[in-house]
């Protein structure tokens, strides 16, 4: 899994990320741990700043064969906990821990805020029309679209997770898998066929 490029080495150079200690209190790394971390993090953007067009290429590198571009804007939503456009490393160590170290209800309410695309607190299918009171602050990636670009949550998120995949699925994929595979996630997880799912029906479902 080299990427194949050279890096340099900086023995030399102490990698001491800022608010250490902070971050050992907020993460379940070592701080052994958060410095390989920062050096890894600090070779890939010397700036210490991750735009949403970095993290992108980054990580369509582990998926060359689809394409991975939507996937990482939700992706990258889910890292940017303070939603201010750019990945810190405080952003990226903090997702990370919960996503290798977590409990297990840590991880599943990551994954839950990540299918929650317009951050309402439920997964929904489908935004109905005359709806939209709570999905103000949702810019689609190409920015320039009408107001009626509602997200639908999972739709959303299966597209772009089947985008990725791309060729590497045998055999090919139909247009219409991903909208069977919301259905199934809703026939699973709306145990009160409201329509939405909630995180407890979220947590519930996982926990079975
Ligand atoms: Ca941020
Ligand atoms: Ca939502
Ligand atoms: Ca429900």
């Amino acid at each position: 899994a080299d990427s194949g490029d050279t890096d340099v080495e900086l023995p030399t150079i102490r990698h001491q990320p800022e608010g250490l200690e902070q971050l050992l209190a907020r993460t379940k790394f070592t701080k052994t741990e958060l410095q390989s971390l920062y050096r890894g993090f600090k070779n890939e953007c010397p700036s210490g700043l991750v735009d949403e067009e970095t993290f992108t290429l980054i990580y369509s590198r582990f998926f060359p064969q689809g394409d991975a571009s939507s996937y990482a804007h939700f992706l990258f939503d889910a890292f940017d906990a303070d939603h201010n456009g750019a990945l810190c490393f405080q952003d990226f160590a903090v997702g990370l821990s919960v996503l290798l170290r977590g409990t297990e209800q840590q991880k599943l309410k990551w994954t839950f805020d990540l299918y929650d695309v317009n951050k309402d607190g439920y997964v929904t299918k489908e935004v109905t029309v005359g709806n939209t009171g709570g999905l103000v602050g949702w810019a689609h990636p190409d920015g320039d679209l009408p107001v009626p670009c509602v997200p639908q949550d999972m739709l959303e998120i299966m597209k772009s997770i089947y985008a990725m995949m791309g060729r590497c699925t045998e055999p090919a994929l139909r247009a219409s898998a991903p909208a069977q595979h919301v259905e199934l996630f809703f026939q699973k997880m709306d145990r009160n066929r409201d329509g939405v799912v909630t995180f407890e029906e979220f947590l519930a479902t996982c926990q079975e």
